[in-house]
């Protein structure tokens, strides 16, 4: 069983939280969590890396001990560090750090003062009220940790599509290979390639008597078999992410792919449909009477009540079945009709590599420019780029671009967005450049009409070009910021400014249904990295998906433009 990126990362991030509950310097625990971030976020398996000679210390954030460290958990799926670290601290202690309210120095208490280790332990503390006489804790800290646990409880785990694929791939690898398999497709939400995913539902055709399903309960990475039978079993992997296994016959391939691919409301939509024209549909087929009439493929399906083919990425019963009857459905646009990224980081700032690296790898995948856009630097960056550091950076890239063959480097910056909403760079050394991405990074928390007030007076600055990743939402760890998007939107539409989607994929931000907001607009946005290192250019893919399920054509999308005419689009009003 080949360790996984998301293996490595909890590995880390235990170590992290255990470290942090027993007061380690906070530099080393951070180093941990940014190797955590780093290893889960590779478009790429670190096993397959290692394997393959790649020097892992050269990936952001990882230095030779840690790239021994991730060696050492993928040769022997543990950490011997973690396993010390275990000896002096309760290894369940880390699950506490995960309820809101609750920090390092908390969580020590509460097991120094009241031996809790887990979760269940908390709830029960709280309920007995013996927290509240804890010194530093209260009667209303305890109500607010009975609430986050109540809060927890609920809450489903999502994982992000990245860890998804992450996870799916070894399993679909290792089921291909069973004897008699024919066909198999991850549907569900996996398949409409939603940000976050509940589960995987995996559907399968194969030859009579194939041992599909007996192979599949024996699959290493597997903590517990919820069911097995003949049709369909489900089980929970040791990352905590439930699969079904679907057995389908060839016949009914197609229905069941359409249904179980969803979503739910896209279903109930087009069964309506059916039944209108007399028709039943379900998994197993479209019905007229007791006859199946389709079912053997999706288009199938779709024919039988008159529609095209949709895509999966468009079924969330967001209008599609309706566009899909006029004949108005979007041409979505694909990973190809991106020319260039318009977002990334060098060494100059907190990207890892150089200009040349950037602009090389940005060249292997077939672009034909790549904005370099580091950071400015009064408040949220030491390492960011002065005037004159900026403008030393000019130069260099102008002397790069005489030096560069099919490939242009655009000058650009992410310059911050103050609290003011003035731009954190003078527009004498702004105008110098090609074009500019705006963000605010930090006063996140501002009332949702100052915080819109301060991004649209910064777009009234004459140099703003792109907002970058507009919400500054961070999928299951930072809520997006309380702003009015669409009056953001409108006013960017008034001056000529645009949003990003910003493709990484713990970001994803615009999320889709603001993205189809943006095209019914009619305001055009960029789709970018914002790389800070060669192999997260990788990650446009998660941005076109994103894009994609907004609905949008190549046309809405800035970088799918040459640079000539991109240059045009960006001219402000
Ligand atoms: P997830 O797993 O929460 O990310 O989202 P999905 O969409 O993968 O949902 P899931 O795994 O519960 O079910 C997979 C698909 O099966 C779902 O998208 C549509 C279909 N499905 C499930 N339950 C029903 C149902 O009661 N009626 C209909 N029409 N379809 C259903
Ligand atoms: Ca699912
Ligand atoms: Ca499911
Ligand atoms: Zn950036």
């Amino acid at each position: 069983m080949p360790v996984q990126n998301a293996d490595v990362s909890e590995i880390f991030n235990k170590l992290a939280d255990l470290l942090d509950i027993q007061g380690a310097n906070p530099f080393r625990v951070r180093a941990y969590r940014n190797a955590a971030r780093t290893v889960t976020s590779l478009p790429r398996n670190v096993a397959d890396m290692i394997q393959e000679n790649n020097d892992l210390s050269e990936l952001a954030g990882i230095g030779k001990d840690l790239a021994g460290k991730i060696q050492e958990i993928v040769q022997t799926g543990t950490l011997s560090q973690l396993e010390e670290v275990e000896k002096e601290t309760p290894s369940e202690l880390n699950q506490l750090m995960n309820v809101g309210g609750l920090g390092p120095k908390r969580v020590k208490a509460l097991y120094q003062e009241l031996g809790i280790r887990n979760l269940k332990e908390l709830k029960a503390a709280a309920e007995s009220q013996k927290i509240r006489d804890l010194e530093g804790f209260g009667e209303k800290t305890e109500q607010q940790i009975l609430e986050e646990l109540q809060q927890m409880d609920g809450s489903e785990v999502r994982i992000k599509l990245l860890e998804a694929e992450q996870r799916a791939e070894p399993l679909v690898d290792y089921l291909k290979k069973t004897k008699g398999l024919k066909e198999i497709t991850v549907a569900g939400s996996f398949r409409r390639k939603k940000e976050t995913v509940g589960d995987l539902d995996i559907l399968v055709t194969c030859k009579k008597g194939s041992k599909i399903m007996d192979r599949f309960v024996r699959y290493e990475d597997i903590r517990k078999v919820v069911s097995q039978g003949t049709t369909r079993s489900t089980v929970i992997l040791r990352s905590g992410l439930q699969v079904d296994v679907r057995v389908l016959p060839q016949v009914s391939y197609g229905a069941a792919l359409h249904y179980f691919t969803g979503s739910k409301s896209h279903n109930i939509a087009v069964r309506k449909i059916g039944t209108k024209k007399g028709l039943k549909i379900n998994e197993y087929g479209v019905f007229k009477g007791d006859e199946r009439i389709a079912g053997k493929t999706e288009k199938e399906v779709y024919d039988q009540v008159g529609l095209p083919y949709i895509e999966p990425e468009l079924r969330e019963n967001r209008g599609e079945v309706e566009a899909a009857q006029k004949d108005e459905l979007p041409s979505l646009l694909t990973l190809k009709d991106i020319r260039g990224d318009l977002h990334s980081h060098t060494k100059a700032t907190d990207g890892h590599h150089s200009l040349e690296a950037m602009a090389k790898a940005a060249k292997e995948h077939g672009y034909e420019y790549l904005a370099v856009t580091d950071h400015s630097q009064k408040v949220t960056m030491a390492k960011g780029l002065d005037a004159k550091r900026l403008s030393e950076q000019i130069k260099a890239i102008d002397k790069l671009n005489e030096e560069l063959e099919g490939i242009r480097i655009l000058k650009g910056i992410e310059v911050d967005i103050l609290e003011d909403g003035s731009l954190d760079l003078p527009d004498d050394i702004l105008k110098e450049l090609d074009l500019r991405v705006c963000s605010v990074h930090y006063k996140q928390n501002l009332s949702q009409q100052k915080q819109t007030e301060r991004i649209i007076r910064a777009m009234d600055n004459p140099y703003f070009n792109i907002l970058a990743h507009p919400t500054g939402r961070l999928i299951n760890e930072r809520k997006p910021m309380e702003l009015n998007l669409e009056k953001i939107m409108e006013a960017a539409k008034d001056r000529g400014c645009h949003l990003e989607v910003n493709a990484h994929p713990d970001r994803l931000d615009l999320s889709d249904p603001y993205c189809k907001m943006a095209r019914e607009m009619d305001l055009n946005l960029a789709i970018s990295t914002d790389a800070h290192s060669t192999s997260d250019l990788d990650f446009m893919r998660f941005g076109v998906n994103q894009a994609r399920r907004g609905w949008l054509e190549p046309g809405d999308v800035l970088n799918t433009h040459s640079w000539k005419q991109l240059k045009k689009l960006l001219q402000r009003k």
